[in-house]
């Protein structure tokens, strides 16, 4: 599902033919199972109708038959951080991704691309050691799609959120792209700030980190946010791109 509003460019808002752009509002994605679709589209068009970031006038919803078995993919073990402000949320994530190496240049990058006021639908790509950004499209970024969790360990993980009481649909969804993205070899780590205004924990997440949430990475009200993958400098991008967006996966096994 994908949801948008039509702007007016600043500029332009009196003028008789105003230049329009599209603010994402809210997409979201997954792997079901035939009986779950009505019920699913139902969810998703809700979320559409019903966002903090205001009323979509398009909303998209795509389904598409997947006919490869999906990959089992492990779900990442979960911490959650002491952490009062964004200034030390950004102070955190230098000091955990400078000890996995990567170069303070990369990790400033990063953080330009999740704090512009100009949101992207999907997520950033950035090379590890040189901190160029490669993904083809800019103003979209790559979308992370065909991610799905097994019933039982779903359950599981349900059944462990309601007792940290976490909003369990926005955890669960960011747990499951984070170990998507986290299994392909040639990712580094993740950063993820959510681009809703009253969302303020974000996380990092790598094979070899897990998934670090950060409690207040954004203060309340703003509207920025975005995803970042960090990626060897020798990726094969289009490789790459073509795992997170097309190969089915499905978070299965133990959860610790
Ligand atoms: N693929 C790639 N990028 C995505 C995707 C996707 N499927 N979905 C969202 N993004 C990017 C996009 O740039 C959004 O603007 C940005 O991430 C934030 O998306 O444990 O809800 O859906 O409490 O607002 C983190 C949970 C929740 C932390 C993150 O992100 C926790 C969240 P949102
Ligand atoms: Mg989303
Ligand atoms: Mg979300
Ligand atoms: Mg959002």
């Amino acid at each position: 599902m994908r949801a948008s509003k039509n702007r007016s460019q600043k500029s332009e808002v009196r003028s008789q033919n105003p230049k329009t752009y599209e603010i994402h509002i809210s997409g979201a994605e997954g792997v079901y199972e035939d009986a779950e679709i009505l019920k699913i589209v139902k969810e998703y068009t809700n979320r559409a109708l019903n966002h903090p970031k205001g009323k979509p006038d398009n909303i998209v919803i795509t389904l598409e038959q997947i006919k490869q078995i999906p990959q089992k993919v492990p779900m990442l073990p979960v911490i959650t951080l002491k952490c009062n402000s964004p200034d030390k949320a950004k102070e955190m994530i230098f000091q955990i991704l400078s000890d996995i190496g990567v170069p303070a240049r990369t990790i400033k990058n990063s953080f330009k691309i999740l704090t512009s006021p100009r949101t992207m639908r999907g997520a950033a790509i950035i090379l590890k050691e040189s901190g160029v950004r490669v993904e083809p499209d800019r103003e979209r970024g790559v979308r992370v799609s065909r991610l799905g969790i097994e019933k039982n360990t779903e359950k599981i993980l349900v059944r462990k959120l309601s007792k940290m009481k976490v909003s369990i649909t926005t955890v669960k969804e960011a747990l499951i792209l984070a170990s998507k993205v986290a299994a392909y070899t040639d990712v580094i780590a993740e950063i993820c700030i959510s681009d809703d205004p009253d969302y303020t924990t974000g996380y990092i997440a790598s094979k070899r980190l897990g998934y670090i949430r950060i409690p207040n990475i954004k203060s309340h009200g703003q509207n920025y946010g975005g995803r970042v993958f960090i990626v060897r400098e020798n990726t094969n991008i289009n490789r790459l791109i073509k795992y997170l967006e097309k190969t089915p996966i499905i978070i299965s096994g133990d959860i610790n």
